[in-house]
């Protein structure tokens, strides 16, 4: 590739300078520090403007990835219902490859891929029987790691 110029800094701006030696004129075009400055003030304005939205994205999709990993595992609850007639006692339940002593009809373990920790890195909660009057209660204590209005759970 044939280069036609070269960057130099002169006199405390970036500009191009053609190769040849013509000397610099009036009209030759470069960026100031003054821009260049002006241009990085632009870019953190805009920063500053669009990190905060993208936290709250970052919230909505914590909360989307909890509810479908909720979702997940409640299908493993209810093929492992379906297997053996009741639902397990415990989430670990679901990682067992061979079946309990007696059981006849067994496709464990049930989570193929483990159990997951919830997207703020805590176990997923479980209840068996319901106290919410369903099958069983599952659900995550949400970004506070308490119980409380932020939980994502298979209830409400
Ligand atoms: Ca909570």
């Amino acid at each position: 590739m044939k280069r036609s110029g070269r960057w130099s800094v002169v006199g405390g701006q970036w500009s191009v300078v053609r190769r040849g030696g013509s000397p610099p004129t009036a009209h030759r075009r470069g960026f100031t520090l003054i821009e260049l400055m002006l241009v990085i003030v632009i870019i953190a304005t805009l920063a500053a403007m669009v990190v905060p939205r993208l936290v709250g994205r970052t919230e909505q999709a914590k909360i989307a990835r909890a509810s479908g990993d909720i979702a997940s595992i409640g299908l493993a609850l209810d093929l492992y219902e379906l297997d053996t007639g009741q639902y397990p006692s415990g989430l670990e339940e679901l990682l067992r490859r061979e079946a309990p002593e007696g059981q006849t009809r067994w496709n464990g373990p049930y989570l193929k891929k483990g159990l997951p920790s919830d997207p703020w890195g805590r176990d997923y909660k479980y209840k068996y029987p319901s106290e919410h009057t369903q099958d069983y209660d599952l659900w995550s204590l949400g970004p506070d790691g308490q119980a409380g209005n932020d939980d994502v759970t298979n209830w409400d």
